[in-house]
């Protein structure tokens, strides 16, 4: 996107995911709940952030925290009603709050009335809706792919005997986008929320919607080790990234163009985990749109031990070459299935990424409770909740760790709810919770609030420029820019002190402690500065 014009909102406004079932719970069961988001919104609006993308909440048979949705149009009774819903959205909207909802395009739950029709006989009107095929010759799956929840990508249906094609869980059978009536009714599903106001969409798996027609095994993946995930196994030249996928997200882009108005674009985000060549096809072209941003997986899936000043430089250097002029950059630290990047790289620096979050160039994406540098949760293996996730990393890891509730308080449950939350919170909750980092004032939470404000405050640093600085061996140095506004960001990745050159006004630092004139800056161990070099040419950073 060429900066000079004004930006539209999904550009200029920070993201924030909730995760429903754990920000708030309204009415006692322990359960968040949508009239329990809306309770909380004055919260978001007062921490900066101009966008809620809620996780789903529709009807589903409970087997992948939401995503295995036996209705498309309505909203799970544990988590409200449309009427909540409508409230939720009439309460965003009114705070100038835009609401993105998730939409699980790729499979449906296998109690779907769609897949009960489909797998009910060979010739159902509903078949072909769902990716069916015969044994291979002489039994078995019909080739080698595999699900990413572990195990072969394909069940066998004795009734029909035949196998359905299922990525996920074996109870999320995937649609089949080859058929016409499929690519509609998902659309179809779209409109209906966008008739309800959702200001736009992020498309669940959206990289891996239609597979390859030949149904050929995959390759091997000779890099594979012990200890990688199962399904890295195989190469997905088959069942990732194949051009009709490409095609459905353009007609979504064609429907939400066609409800959006200047100002009030409805948005079109995409999960997608590709490498970047292939990852920046999800912008689509400039004459034939997909996403606005597809989600940047770089940050969430960096190894904590490459968060270094050269590796990041790197990385961020990469995307701003790759991505074409008219595209808009997406920056993400964490999300619903990955460790939390406070346990992930240590609250240190945790403070240091959200920096790096919020002032590189493009829509940063926050995770609900990172803002208060919640680790990963301890969850007893009685309480597991998310067993799909557990077979995705083959035990180790259950993605109800990053899925703990929300702490408002240091009351019971963290204010989260009256009664026995459906997950532990975290251990420290007492101390770690909004209501006390409220009142402390380097806390975490005070720190993003503050970055993400002088982030809408200055335009260098919503819609400037990104311009890599020369900086002292451990330091991440950049500048942002739009016309006479600019900032340069310091960030030391290392353990040891460091003199920067950089002179001018301090306006935030990671430790929250120091603002103002400065003639060189020092940086501590792992702090992160913005400073306003105020028009003077000491600008450069020389080490
Ligand atoms: O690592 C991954 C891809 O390389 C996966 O974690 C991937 O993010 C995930 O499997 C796809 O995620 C989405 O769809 C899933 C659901 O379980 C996740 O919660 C959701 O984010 C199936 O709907
Ligand atoms: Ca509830």
């Amino acid at each position: 996107m060429r900066t000079s014009r004004p930006l539209p909102w999904w550009a200029r406004e920070a993201f924030y995911e909730v995760y429903p079932r754990s920000f708030q719970d309204s009415n006692g069961d322990g359960i968040g709940d949508l009239p329990g988001v809306a309770q909380r919104l004055d919260y978001l609006k007062d921490l900066g952030v101009g966008a809620l993308w809620l996780t789903p909440f529709y009807p589903s048979s409970g087997f992948d925290g939401g995503y295995d949705v036996t209705d498309y149009c309505a909203v799970d009774p544990q988590l409200g009603t449309l009427a909540d819903f409508d409230r939720l959205v009439a309460e965003a909207h009114r705070r100038g709050l835009r609401v993105v909802v998730d939409l699980v395009a790729n499979h449906t739950s296998s109690e779907h009335r769609w897949f009960l029709e489909s797998r009910s006989g060979r010739t159902s009107p509903k078949r072909d809706w769902y990716v069916w095929r015969d044994p291979r010759p002489g039994g078995g799956p019909p080739n080698n792919w595999l699900s990413f929840f572990g195990g072969p990508a394909w069940t066998f249906d004795p009734p029909t005997g035949q196998y359905y094609l299922h990525q996920f869980l074996p109870q999320q059978p995937d649609l089949n986008y080859r058929n016409p009536e499929v690519v509609e009714a998902l659309l179809e599903v779209a409109r209906f929320w966008l008739e309800r106001g959702a200001d736009g969409f992020r498309v669940d798996a959206a990289w891996v919607l239609v597979e390859d027609r030949r149904f050929l095994d995959e390759p091997l993946n000779p890099d594979w080790r012990p200890g990688m995930r199962e399904r890295e196994r195989l190469v997905h030249v088959y069942t990732e990234d194949q051009p009709e996928t490409h095609h459905f997200l353009r007609r979504l882009r064609s429907l939400l163009d066609a409800y959006s108005a200047p100002g009030e674009e409805r948005v079109l985000i995409g999960e997608v985990y590709l490498p970047l060549p292939r990852w920046v096809g999800y912008y689509g072209a400039e004459t034939a749109p997909e996403c606005h941003f597809p989600l940047n997986p770089a940050l969430v899936e960096l190894p904590a031990e490459a968060w270094q000043a050269g590796a990041l430089g790197d990385l961020v250097a990469a995307y701003e070459a790759t991505l074409p002029p008219w595209a808009w950059p997406s920056w993400v630290l964490g999300n619903h299935d990955r460790p939390r990047v406070s346990t992930r790289l240590g609250s240190e620096r945790a403070r240091l990424a959200h920096l790096l979050l919020l002032t590189l160039r493009g829509t940063p994406t926050l995770y609900y409770g990172d803002e208060l540098g919640i680790p990963d949760g301890a969850i007893p293996p009685d309480r597991v909740q998310d067993l799909a996730g557990l077979r995705e990393w083959g035990g180790r890891w259950t993605r109800d760790a990053a899925r703990t509730p929300m702490a408002w308080d240091a009351g019971p449950n963290g204010g989260f709810t009256t009664q026995s939350p459906w997950l532990p919170l975290h251990p420290d909750a007492r101390e770690r919770n909004v209501a006390s980092q409220r009142q402390e004032g380097r806390s975490m939470l005070n720190f993003v609030r503050a970055a993400l404000h002088l982030r809408r405050e200055r335009p260098a640093l919503t819609q400037g420029s990104y311009r890599a600085q020369r900086a002292p061996d451990g330091v991440l140095a950049y500048e942002r820019a739009q016309e006479a506004d600019r900032v340069v960001v310091l960030l030391n990745f290392q353990g040891s002190p460091v003199q920067t050159g950089v002179r001018g006004r301090v306006l935030l630092s990671t430790h929250m402690d120091r603002e103002g004139r400065e003639q060189a800056v020092a940086l501590r161990p792992f702090e992160g500065v913005v400073v306003d070099p105020g028009g003077a040419r000491g600008a450069q950073v020389v080490g």
